[in-house]
């Protein structure tokens, strides 16, 4: 059975019909919407336009998605100015950049690295970590010797202007998670390459001050990222304490498995959000892409956006959101 009749079957088993109580017309416009495919197309969460640019070369090249998400994550990996990912990341309250990063293939390879320190390109680390182990995950001093066996520099990550942020954050010592205004810029970026193929990655420098050996969602499979090349893939921003209760993104990819637009899938996860309880009001916000190159973006709250690339070029989307609806 090839992947089009399976997911129109999964789809309407899901709406409580078989396959075969589809009429002509129904199938005919299934399978014209299927040939109306969307790809390539790149998709990364907030203001990445450098980051999706660089990812859509590789796209319009040909090339395969997973070099896409690997090359577009590694742009605010290296951008001092970028206080949420990478070089010039914020860092823990003790004043230690902490990176956490994933990746996942289409075959469903995936590869993360937690707690890891002094390494500018995590999100390259994560992927030998999949590509040249047996394992999944490696964390800390663990992930840093395997990087430098494998040929990555130590390299300070802490930036003048994020030491300044850490010495006037440690005068009051306060953890209060702020909504957006944090520059939130942790990079999900999800990809379609032209030969019909899924692939995802994330990578952060988590939240500015947290606990030393916190570990957000982003580098969590299942939770910051998943990729199911059958169906679609999803990511996230935002708290990732919240994300990871809710294990946000392999729910959004199990809700288009069962025939959910990405949109209403991320809408749906987004609203799944409301029952998290915290002391702060936190934010977070979803991106998915499912294998016909539709996307979708939601949040918790205003203020989140996506880039996207595709063949008609650049757009800023902002999402949508559960509190202002
Ligand atoms: C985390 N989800 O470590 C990340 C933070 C984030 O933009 O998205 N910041 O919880």
């Amino acid at each position: 059975m090839n992947f089009k009749m399976e997911i129109m079957i999964k789809r309407r088993n899901f709406l409580g019909a078989g396959l075969f109580a589809l009429s002509l017309p129904e199938l005919m416009l299934d399978l014209f919407n299927d040939k109306k495919a969307h790809k390539p197309i790149v998709i990364a969460t907030w203001k990445n336009t450098k980051a999706v640019d660089e990812a859509w070369k590789f796209l319009a090249d040909g090339k395969k998605a997973i070099d896409a998400v690997e090359a577009g994550a590694r742009i605010p990996e290296q951008d001092p100015n970028d206080t949420s990912v990478g070089f010039g990341g914020f860092p823990d309250r003790d004043g230690h950049v902490t990176l956490d990063a994933c990746i996942m293939n289409e075959k469903g390879d995936a590869g993360s690295v937690v707690f890891l320190e002094d390494i500018m390109h995590p999100v390259s680390v994560a992927r030998m970590v999949m590509e040249k182990t047996p394992h999944v995950i490696l964390a800390g001093a663990g992930a840093l010797q395997f990087a430098l066996e494998n040929g990555f520099n130590r390299e300070n990550l802490l930036t003048d202007k994020a030491k300044k942020a850490w010495e006037e954050w440690k005068i009051k010592s306060e953890y209060k998670p702020k909504i957006n205004v944090e520059r939130h810029d942790t990079i999900g970026i999800l990809a379609l390459d032209n030969s019909g193929d899924l692939s995802g990655a994330c990578t952060t420098s988590g939240l500015a001050f947290k606990m030393r050996g916190r570990v957000g969602d982003s580098p969590i499979i299942g939770a910051g990222l998943y990729v199911d090349n059958e169906v679609g893939a999803a990511t996230a921003t935002g708290l990732g304490e919240s994300v990871i209760k809710k294990v946000g993104a392999f729910s959004i990819v199990e809700m288009m498995r069962n025939g959910m637009h990405p949109d209403k899938a991320c809408k749906e996860a987004a609203r799944r959000l409301l029952s998290v309880k915290t002391k702060e009001p936190f934010q977070v916000g979803y991106i998915a892409v499912n294998k016909k190159g539709e996307t979708g973006a939601w949040s918790l709250r205003p203020g989140f956006a996506a880039s996207i690339v595709d063949s008609q070029g650049y757009r800023l989307v902002n999402a949508k959101s559960i509190l202002s609806e």
